[in-house]
């Protein structure tokens, strides 16, 4: 492990271009799980064709044994090469020439999962970031292209199915039992894409004709006895091929896609070129193991990979400090896939419903996981200046922020102009390594071919600007003139390294809902041409705007379809959020609206020590009503409208320091009062569709219709009467939605649930996936919990025999559950949550740096914590920090957290 306190911050102004350029790369597998032999064959040629003669040539390799390295065929001894921890370099070296180099590797022993690695009995490999120099020396940087062959040499009867990049150009059986195949990729690639996938295998397959009339053969490989999980996946990359290039004009470039999925794998899937390799979490759906969201994110995550062969694959970036380019503008490709879909077959209404349902799950994860990150001392742009470790850098900000980012952009342009600078962008940069400021230029070029005086000079602050943006809105009615006068201002809080901020360029969507719930026409008097369609463009610190025409009484819809990612305080009356709630046209922002009131109403709570007779819990459960009465809603939007805010993002939104646990009971009161007061329609609404026999079907309607029975379930468990539906839902179901619904419900909320928790268990404990359910439907359980505090449950969880640190599903589904989705228990007023989670850190750290560092930020907003609390915290940080050997991922985390 490399000396954390020797950690090398890596700045993004430092980038210079390589010495070489890597022509091609043969490469060279002896497959064995205890010493793989990699020989590699370099071709290489200066990367300036007027450089000097004698330049070093620098390869990266970590954790490699070294056997041999020959120049132009000539072995070269020890003195003419430097070999350290982290590299080898040769210098003086020619401009041109080939070196081969032989290295020895232990896959049996690699518990990062970077690099070649070994998962039940199977080889695999994972390369992004900076996994290839674990396996040999190559010039391990996103800007080196090449061109790959790969042979692989194996034991025919233990892998008998071995694969890489590319085609197939040889395959053959060799006289010691073994056999070999051998995989050309035609486009050169960074060494981040490589892939090699090796052992026992079943594939379903099936064969699409490309654009240009071509067939490509499509392949799902998972390991045998998982057939039964894979058509789902299949469907959603035929789904995704068909939308890429319908909706982007882009086309499958292979005549070989496969995906293949494991069970171990540190984060959810990975874009290997023509090789993808996933977390069988991503993979795996069918409705008996697959909850709606398992099912929704397997479409989003095939879709995503797929949609990296152009964005990140045949356009990379050239170095990680680009991360966002092809990660934030994925993430936006994925979430309009998914969107379209849900769509998909609709009348308009229903498909605007589903839309919106998309978009408001969208934000809710920036809101609860991105905001805070803006926060907090790991806040960075989403194209960051500087890192110390990249792994620690795949955050929400660079993906969810990022393809804000992007979003805006598409607002800025519209679809047409967008899609216009897409080709733009292709056009200029195919085949090449970019930056995030290629991106940009190509869609201002496209901006101003309709729009010659705009430019996206200011817009390119969110690249460069880390925090979430604050707008605070005000406005009067002026009712001689029938002018309504806006007022916007913007600031941004202070972050890691960026104390004072120039303003932002803000894409306001705006609506002006009149007191009969019509939107009215948009006539803006001033400034001119701060106007376009329905978006303000907001570019000054603080700025007015004055609409005429406007009818007294007119309420302004603001930050429609959440139109910038950034924390609006809009000086609502209660009366006004209940009309948006009621009336807004925007369904995002009619959600918007009602969280807002639910929010008020739990802080209420919270501050007069769990009252609830104050106005806004009243003005709240007159909402609820309203809103269980209303069938003008689809099932979809209004399950998510009922829900009250998730804990991690009320803790954010508190102004002041929080006491989670006494924010969870506040919650938990309003819950229990909703339900009491609303017990009725509850019930009625789940009774109308806890009825229904319709056969398993993942698609909108019906997942919303789910949805709406789950979270009116949710409402009804709070007691006995509630929890005896929980109990026949759980035995009567058919789909795993349904029925881990009801065990969460019985777990979180009955005295006793213990007979579901053995039934579930015994069901399902040969499916891997559904095991993670169930640690984790415990590792959840809150401190309301009936039966006293949850921890000695959770620390029982630790000791089960089918606990696992070293697999991160396993390790994610108690540690991330408990440290990061249970507030009321990991902040417990003694601490001892703290201390459980620092010393699992800390045993993580030794097995997997990469998923420990992830799991060490649940202490990331501990100064937003109340005095006493921050003291526990601040204690179990220093207890890490204080550990020897402690990982670069662990330390760069744990060294910001304590500032
Ligand atoms: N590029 C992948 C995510 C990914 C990133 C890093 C990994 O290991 C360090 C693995 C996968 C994606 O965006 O899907
Ligand atoms: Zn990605």
């Amino acid at each position: 492990m490399k000396n954390p306190q020797s950690a090398v911050t890596h700045y993004r102004k430092d980038y210079s271009t390589p010495n070489h350029r890597i022509d091609r790369t043969l490469l060279e597998f002896d497959l064995d799980a205890e010493s793989t032999l990699v020989k590699s064959r370099l071709d290489f040629s200066p990367w300036h064709l007027q450089q000097a003669e004698g330049l070093p040539i620098v390869l990266d390799g970590e954790d490699l044994q070294l056997e041999c390295v020959t120049l132009d065929g000539k072995l070269l001894d020890e003195s003419l090469y430097q070999q350290t921890d982290t590299q080898l370099i040769i210098p003086n070296a020619p401009k041109q020439g080939t070196l081969e180099i032989a290295v020895r590797i232990r896959p049996s022993g690699n518990t990062r999962l970077e690099g070649l690695y070994m998962s039940n009995g199977n080889f695999f490999t994972q390369c992004e970031a900076q996994g290839f120099r674990r396996i040999t020396y190559f010039p391990d940087r996103p800007d080196v292209l090449s061109r790959f062959t790969v042979t692989l040499r194996a034991d025919q009867a233990a892998y008998p199915v071995t694969l890489s990049n590319g085609n197939l150009i040889d395959s053959q059986k060799l006289p010691d039992g073994k056999h070999r195949t051998v995989w050309e990729d035609p486009f050169p690639k960074p060494a981040y894409l490589f892939a090699l996938v090796a052992g026992q295998f079943v594939c379903q397959e099936e064969s699409i004709t490309k654009s240009n009339g071509q067939p490509a053969l499509l392949q799902v490989w998972v390991e045998p006895g998982n057939l039964d999980k894979t058509d789902f996946a299949m469907q959603s990359l035929k789904h995704a091929i068909e939308w890429d290039r319908q909706r982007f004009g882009l086309d499958l470039d292979l005549d070989r896609f496969m995906i293949v999925a494991t069970a171990d794998f540190n984060m959810g899937a990975m874009e290997n070129k023509g090789l993808n390799i996933f977390n069988t979490k991503f993979v795996f759906a069918n409705p008996q193991l697959a909850t709606d969201i398992d099912f929704e994110n397997v479409e989003s995550v095939v879709g995503h990979e797929y949609f990296h062969n152009w964005t990140g694959n045949r356009v990379t970036c050239r170095d990680w400090f680009q991360l966002s380019l092809k990660e934030g503008l994925t993430v936006f490709r994925d979430q309009e896939f998914s969107a379209d879909m849900l769509a998909k077959g609709l009348d308009a209404q229903q498909a605007a419903s589903a839309r919106a349902v998309k978009r408001i799950d969208d934000v809710k994860v920036l809101r609860a996981a991105q905001f805070p990150e803006d926060a907090g001392p790991m806040a960075h742009p989403i194209r960051p200046d500087s890192y110390q470790e990249i792994n620690n850098f795949y955050t929400v900000t660079v993906y969810e922020k990022g393809a804000e980012v992007i979003r805006m952009q598409h607002t800025l342009l519209g679809e047409e102009q967008f899609q216009r600078g897409m080709r733009i962008y292709f056009d200029r940069h195919d085949g090449q390594a970019a930056t995030c400021e290629d991106f940009v230029a190509a869609m201002e070029t496209a901006l101003q071919e309709i729009k010659p005086d705009q430019d996206l000079k200011q817009f390119r602050h969110w690249y460069s600007q880390a925090g979430t943006p604050n707008v605070s809105a005000s406005w009067h009615y002026k009712a001689d003139e029938s002018e309504l006068v806006l007022t916007l201002k913007q600031s941004c809080a202070p972050t890691p390294g960026q104390a004072e901020k120039p303003a932002f360029h803000i894409p306001v969507r705006i609506g002006l809902v009149s007191n009969t719930g019509l939107d009215l026409p948009l006539q803006l008097k001033s400034p001119k041409n701060a106007l376009s369609g329905d978006i303000l463009n907001f570019t000054e610190t603080e700025q007015v705007f004055v609409f005429q025409g406007v009818a007294k009484g007119t309420v302004p819809s603001l930050f429609r379809g959440f139109s910038a990612p950034v924390q609006v305080r809009a000086e609502y009356s209660l009366e006004e959020l209940v009309f948006l709630a009621r009336h807004d046209n925007d369904p995002f922002n009619r959600w918007d609206a009602g969280q807002q009131v639910f929010t008020q109403a739990i802080f209420e709570i919270y501050q007069s020590s769990g009252d609830t007779s104050g106005k806004l819990v009243q003005a709240a459960n007159l909402m609820m009503a309203d809103l269980l009465e209303d069938p003008s809603l689809s099932d979809g939007f209004r399950a998510l409208a009922i829900a009250l805010p998730s804990e991690n993002t009320l803790f954010e939104l508190f102004d002041g320091l929080v006491d989670p646990v006494a924010l969870h009971f506040a919650r938990q009161t309003l819950r229990e009062y909703l339900a009491a007061c609303n017990q009725g329609p509850l019930l009625k609404l789940y009774q109308a569709r806890a009825t229904h026999t319709e056969r398993y079907e993942y698609n909108a309607v019906a997942a919303g219709k789910r949805a709406l029975k789950n979270a009116s379930l949710a409402y009804l468990t709070v007691d006995e009467p509630g929890q005896s539906l929980a109990r026949s839902q759980f035995l009567s179901a058919d789909n795993m939605t349904d029925r881990l619904g009801a065990l969460n419900l019985l777990a979180h909320n009955a005295e006793d649930a213990q007979s579901e928790l053995d039934q579930f268990f015994n069901m399902f404990q040969k499916e891997a996936l559904a095991l993670d359910k169930w640690f984790m439907t415990q590792a959840t359980t809150p401190a309301s919990h009936p039966a006293g505090n949850p921890l000695e449950r959770i620390q029982a969880l630790l000791k089960h025999p089918a606990f696992n640190l070293k697999n991160p599903n396993r390790a994610r589904s108690v540690l991330a559950a408990f440290a990061m989705q249970n507030p009321s228990v990991f902040h417990q007023h003694t601490g001892v949550g703290y201390q459980l989670w620092a010393s699992l850190v800390i045993e993580l750290n030794a097995i997997n740096p990469q998923v420990a560092g992830r799991m060490a930020r649940a202490l990331d907003r501990w100064s937003k914590l109340t005095p006493s609390l921050q003291t526990q915290a601040r204690a179990a940080l220093e207890k890490i920090n204080a550990h020897d050997g402690l990982s670069p991922d662990v330390h760069e985390i744990i060294s910001k957290a304590l500032g």
